[in-house]
């Protein structure tokens, strides 16, 4: 592992928000030595490390302080929060802030020859999706009495494949629900990707004097391409 006194950035090893968070990273002037097998890259000229991991694994290593601070889209970010103080973990966190990529909805869909006249359409059904927790806050709020089902991947076959009656899932263009006969019904969370830092205080002051220096640095580079 690496040496204690360097701060930690978790970031996704490789999928929609690694070359964005990279590319962040390397315009506020943090050089890195990114191998593409290794779980850890270095940076050459700042006390920082990146870990690479599935994006999956970033909220929690950001919350039970492994890592100091994280590159997530928020989906992702408030699903593993809620599943946490569902299930008694440490849960807490600080968004430093909201960046200008990964955007995307969580939005349910349904096969678009059902007769869908709003969210009571889906009473007592089953909905696959990938975010059980949003889901099922989201039926909570509508009073709704519907199951989620917990799909890791695939989601949009479930309804064809006879697992649900509909879908809850990420959409950027919507083609994928198109290519899959599903009509966007309800949006039920908006996304983009965040940094993030552990709660407030648990950082040493080195630690957090570092991040300090780097947040006006990002700001500089989101506001040159505004
Ligand atoms: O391997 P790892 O677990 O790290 O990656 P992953 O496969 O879980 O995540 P990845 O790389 O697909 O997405 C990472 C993050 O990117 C998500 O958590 C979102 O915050 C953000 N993001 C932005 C998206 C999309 N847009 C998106 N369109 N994540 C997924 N999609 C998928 C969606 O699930 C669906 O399958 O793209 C498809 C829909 O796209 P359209 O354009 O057809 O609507
Ligand atoms: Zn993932």
């Amino acid at each position: 592992m690496s040496d204690n006194s360097r701060l930690r950035i978790a970031i996704q090893k490789s999928g929609r928000l690694s070359d964005d968070s990279i590319a962040l990273l390397k315009a506020i002037g943090i050089k890195l030595n990114i191998r593409d097998r290794l779980l850890i890259a270095h940076s050459t000229n700042e006390n920082i490390d990146l870990l690479r991991v599935r994006d999956d694994d970033i909220p929690g290593l950001v919350m039970d302080g492994v890592v100091d601070m994280g590159f997530i889209g928020e989906n992702e970010l408030e699903e593993k929060m809620l599943e946490r103080q569902a299930t008694g973990k440490p849960a807490d966190f600080e968004i430093l802030r909201r960046l200008d990529y990964g955007g995307c909805r969580l939005s349910i869909a349904v096969p678009t020859e059902m007769n869908y006249t709003g969210v009571a359409s889906l009473e007592g059904k089953k909905v696959a999706t990938t975010y059980p927790y949003l889901l099922e806050r989201y039926f909570k709020e509508q009073g709704i009495k519907a199951k989620a089902v917990m799909l890791t991947g695939s989601v949009e076959v479930a309804p064809r494949a006879g697992v649900a009656a509909a879908i809850c899932d990420l959409v950027s263009t919507g083609a994928t629900l198109e290519a899959n006969g599903l009509q966007e019904e309800e949006v039920i969370f908006r996304s983009k990707a965040v940094l993030i830092q552990r709660a407030d205080g648990e950082l040493d002051a080195e630690k957090q004097a570092l991040i300090n220096r780097l947040v006006p640095r990002i700001d500089g580079v989101i506001q040159a391409k505004e």
